[in-house]
């Protein structure tokens, strides 16, 4: 891959509105990027692998709950630090920031906002230095979209629960050494579990042959009558909220992250279009050609007024699901489109892994889908307009 030159567009002057924390966060989440995720990235995408050795790296940054105070470990920083550890962090590969995301907001948060005192203070400090990693299972076999369908299951057995069932397409689940499992108890209400790696019964198969996120390692959740603690059952609230609230969390750090790769894509396709010569001219000067960086650079601007509105809301404990899955939806939009057109500024070039752009777009292809899909987010606010449902 080219050397890393990234420099980071801010059309409409958002650094004025960042405190200082806000900046030397992102700055320092900036400077490990270029220097530990882009000389490597590439690689790993091409070998589909996880690069476990960013793990402490992550912590460092502060990527492991930004927001978790610091008592159990945490960053202990606002939602506008955490935002933009994302973006930067996005900015280098879509994968690295699903394992941030999914540590923080899919792991972190849950035991926090729904463990008891003892699971706080046995999970997170370990979750916050990386030396204990986690995973989110949701998703299972028959249920993506409709969660509430799942079949996963767990019953009494005397002194501990029995789960069964089965989650597929989590990631981090092939080196997770916990995780937070959603399944049913025997009135049909959802409740969440920490399942320990090496548990009886427990196994975590990967899953292999993705064109996307290839730098992430994504694979199953196998429970076969493994035998769950009782003490690890998070008892803080049961039903379909309760994980659908942990994805208010991911899906607002995504909004951001989306950003980060759109800002890659247009940053790389600027300087390539200024640089890269044809009929006597770099091809910056073809009007073609300005119109597709011009629409970029407005789109990018919008994101990240919006990712910046949303990021005070959520300070005050005001973001609403259908305002995150707004921004979620169309900050990743914006850098999927962002990714095919900025690829072919670069022509024949623009497919080749000596430029990250590729890798943008088709990891991008993952976090259009996951967490919740497009149209699924689209339902959302239609249902929040209208006050008419339209999922069934
Ligand atoms: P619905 O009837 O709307 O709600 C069920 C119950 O949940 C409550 N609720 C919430 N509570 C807290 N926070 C939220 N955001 C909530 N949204 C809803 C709601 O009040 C209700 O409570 P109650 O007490 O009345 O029961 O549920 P529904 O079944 O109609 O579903 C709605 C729908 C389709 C929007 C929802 O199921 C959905 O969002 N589906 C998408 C599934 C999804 O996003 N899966 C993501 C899996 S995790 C993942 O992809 C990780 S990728 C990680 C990475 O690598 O970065
Ligand atoms: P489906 O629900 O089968 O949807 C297929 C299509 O139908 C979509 O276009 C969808 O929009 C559409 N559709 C569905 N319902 C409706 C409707 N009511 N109206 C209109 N259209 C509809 N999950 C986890 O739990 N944990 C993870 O860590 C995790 N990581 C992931 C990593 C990767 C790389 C990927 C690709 C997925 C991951 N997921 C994870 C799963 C992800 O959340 C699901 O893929 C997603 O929620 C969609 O579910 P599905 O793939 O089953 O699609």
């Amino acid at each position: 891959m080219k050397p890393d030159l990234f420099e980071a567009p801010d059309y409409y002057n958002l650094d004025d509105l960042f405190s200082e924390e806000h900046k030397l966060v992102r700055d320092a989440a900036r400077q490990w990027v270029k220097r530990d995720i882009s000389p490597i990235i590439e690689s790993y995408a091409q070998k589909a692998e996880f690069p476990k050795q960013i793990l402490g790296g992550l912590a460092e940054i502060g990527a492991f709950g930004p927001y978790i105070p610091e008592t159990y470990g945490g960053a202990g920083l606002d939602q506008i630090s955490y935002g933009l550890i994302m973006q930067e962090i996005e900015r280098g590969d879509s994968g690295v920031r699903s394992t941030a995301s999914v540590q923080s907001s899919l792991v972190m948060y849950p035991i926090y906002t729904y463990g008891s005192e003892e699971q706080r203070k046995k999970y997170l400090p370990k979750l916050a230095t990386g030396e204990l990693m986690g995973c989110f299972g949701l998703t299972e076999p028959n249920h993506g979209s409709n969660p509430s369908g799942m079949e996963t299951k767990f019953k009494d057995a005397g002194d501990h629960y029995l789960l069964n069932g089965a989650k597929l397409w989590i990631s981090n689940s092939p080196f997770a050494d916990i995780a937070v499992v959603w399944a049913k108890n025997e009135d049909g209400r959802i409740q969440g579990l920490i399942v320990e790696r090496g548990m009886d019964g427990f196994s975590t198969p990967e899953t292999h042959n993705k064109w996307s996120l290839r730098a992430s390692a994504t694979g199953e959740l196998i429970f076969d009558n493994v035998k769950v603690p009782k003490a690890n059952l998070l008892p803080g609230k049961s039903g379909l909220g309760a994980p659908l609230g942990c994805l208010d969390s991911a899906r607002y750090g995504i909004a951001w992250g989306a950003i980060g790769a759109a800002m890659d894509c247009y940053d790389t396709a600027l300087r390539y279009a200024k640089e890269r010569m044809q009929f006597g001219k770099p091809i910056a000067a073809f009007q073609l050609q300005q119109k597709k960086l011009a629409e970029m650079i407005t789109e990018i601007t919008k994101a990240q007024l919006l990712a910046f509105r949303l990021g005070q809301l959520k300070n005050e404990g005001k973001a609403t699901t259908q305002q995150i899955s707004m921004a979620k939806r169309n900050n990743v939009d914006m850098a999927l489109k962002i990714a095919r057109e900025a690829r072919q500024v670069l022509g024949a070039m623009g497919i080749t892994g000596d430029y990250s752009i590729m890798r943008h777009m088709m990891n991008l292809e993952s976090v259009i889908t996951y967490e919740g899909t497009h149209d699924i987010h689209l339902l959302i606010t239609g249902a929040d307009i209208t006050g008419i449902p339209a999922f069934t």
